[in-house]
């Protein structure tokens, strides 16, 4: 059976996650705590030498990398709603995986490292720097997703939920909820579309999905870590 390595505390983890609770392929889900260092030890090494999560042994054969995870899930078990065999709509998802990476993806991670991951592991003061930077790419982002992405359709440059979408609303979720930075008042089209992906994949996976990072958002609470706005 599938087997999936994840860290519900990593985006694209839990945009697989939700991915295989909601088309149900058969699966099992195999825990790789990043904060424990698990990623680093040789037995997972065996499965993603790259040490990052996700990551699939779909009965031997291995993959890693988010996207290619879905989009090879996708072609193996017919799921068409999600991956369209259309080839321009196909291309149009494709167009914002490569996009994410140096923008949503590589903002809201700079700023999760910053104010998350390196406060919580003793490692003060927080690099301004980075902030600042986080803070324009993630920015430029958002304002790309609100004006051009959702400027005609509910979801991300189409009329149903694919797997951009859930790709997406991970990344956007990361600093919204994992660092309870608000980003959605001020980007309606956005905020409306995060609601629309929670709906269509089902709040329970959605929200079972997101738990573990609504508790790095208390644990920056705690830590009082200053937070920038939008
Ligand atoms: N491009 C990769 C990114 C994977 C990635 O960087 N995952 C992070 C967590 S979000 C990770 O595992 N980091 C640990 C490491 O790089 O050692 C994907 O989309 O799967």
């Amino acid at each position: 059976m599938l087997k999936a390595y994840v860290d519900l505390i990593s985006q694209p983890s839990r945009a697989l996650y939700i991915f295989l609770k909601f088309t149900q392929i058969p699966h099992t889900i195999q825990h790789v705590a990043l904060r424990k260092g698990e990623h680093n030890k040789a037995e997972f090494l065996k499965i993603n030498p790259f040490h990052t999560v996700p990551a699939i042994d779909d009965g031997g054969f291995l993959l890693s990398e988010s996207v290619p995870i879905l989009q090879y899930l996708c072609n193996k078990h017919n799921i068409h709603s999600l991956y369209p065999k259309d080839l321009q709509q196909r291309a149009k998802i494709e167009a914002f995986t490569h996009w994410q990476h140096l923008n949503l993806r590589y903002g809201g991670s700079i700023l999760f490292v910053a104010l998350f991951s390196q406060p919580a592991s003793g490692k003060m003061p927080i690099d301004e720097k980075s902030v600042q930077l986080g803070v324009k790419v993630l920015k430029a982002s958002l304002e790309r997703i609100e004006q051009i992405y959702l400027k005609e359709t509910p979801f991300l440059s189409s009329d149903s939920l694919s797997i951009a979408d859930l790709l997406g609303v991970c990344e956007v979720l990361q600093v919204h909820v994992g660092l309870g930075m608000d980003v959605l008042t001020h980007y309606p089209k956005v905020a409306k579309w995060v609601e629309l992906v929670r709906e269509s994949v089902g709040a329970s996976i959605f929200d079972d999905a997101h738990s573990f990072i609504l508790k790095a958002g208390e644990k920056v609470r705690k830590m009082e870590v200053s937070v920038p706005k939008l």
